[in-house]
């Protein structure tokens, strides 16, 4: 696996992100913590994770952009290039001192997602894709799974936040999914989950409400693990609409379908 230098900048910014997030994820319960809407928590920990991983890519790219969770849009003069960061995908988890949460960052070179980087401080994965370059867990080439049936697979997803999102909605969506599916999780961390659908532990995925720094790595690992990804109405454009639905052609195809099922009239 050969890693370009930009993918190796961002490589170095997540570990030293993630040194940070370990060392705070240890003394978790010393954290300051405040809302910022109803069940919407940021700690110092995604805040000081947001700031090391900013230092690091502008020291390397001084020209890009930056857009982060926790701070203040950074236009660059060059104006073809963004990263898209998520410096602590998974508060809530990590909050609770479960260690499943993930620091997402993405590089956007005209519109377009180039490189991604997923890391888990609290289990060493890394995922990394470059566009046209394959997807990789650590050293594995990953490709999304081969199941081709529901009835086979086991799909993750997010349900909606406490003052978010359409909860009645997503009930219909989440009752519909049961009746044909193997099995469903629903782990906390977008990006990971993204990940793995590209790693093929989950073989789909959907959730709606979600921003660009929770999807924009985890949707070139997907493509570049020979997945298929689509936004909950069924255009290609995750990013825009802040819904994804995921996995190989078919089971995303099929997930989409029965999402898309109308709610039935009593
Ligand atoms: P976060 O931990 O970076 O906030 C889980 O369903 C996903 O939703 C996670 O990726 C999580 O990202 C995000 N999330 C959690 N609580 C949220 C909230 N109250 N509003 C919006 N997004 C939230
Ligand atoms: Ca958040
Ligand atoms: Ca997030
Ligand atoms: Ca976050």
């Amino acid at each position: 696996m050969a890693r370009s230098a930009l993918l190796n900048v961002m490589v170095q910014a997540v570990f030293k992100a993630g040194k940070s997030l370990a060392r705070d994820f240890g003394e978790v319960q010393n954290l300051q913590v405040s809302l910022k809407g109803p069940a919407d928590y940021v700690s110092q920990a995604d805040r000081k994770a947001e700031r090391i991983i900013r230092e690091e890519l502008m020291k390397a790219r001084p020209t890009y952009g930056f857009l982060g969770e926790e701070g203040e849009e950074i236009k660059g003069t060059d104006g073809a290039h963004r990263w898209i960061v998520d410096p602590l995908d998974g508060t809530t988890n990590f909050l609770h001192g479960i260690p499943h949460f993930a620091i997402s960052v993405a590089l956007e070179r005209q519109g377009e997602i180039v490189g991604a980087v997923v890391f888990n401080p609290a289990t060493d994965e890394l995922y990394t894709a470059e566009r046209g370059g394959g997807a990789f867990l650590n050293d594995r080439r990953l490709r999304v799974g081969a199941r081709k049936a529901l009835s086979d697979a086991v799909i993750g997803t997010g349900t909606p936040h406490l003052g978010r999102g359409n909860h009645g909605k997503y009930l219909v969506e989440l009752r519909h999914v049961m009746g044909e599916v193997a099995g469903i999780r629903r782990m906390g961390s977008a990006s990971l989950d993204l990940a793995y659908v590209a790693a093929g532990r989950f073989d789909g995925f959907w959730e709606r409400d979600l921003a660009a720094w929770d999807m924009a790595a985890g949707l070139l690992l997907i493509r570049e693990a020979g997945g298929w990804s689509t936004d909950a109405e069924g255009g290609g454009k995750p990013l825009e609409a802040g819904s994804i639905v995921c996995g190989n052609e078919h089971i995303a195809k099929a997930l989409r379908e029965v999402i898309q099922r109308p709610i039935p009239s009593k």
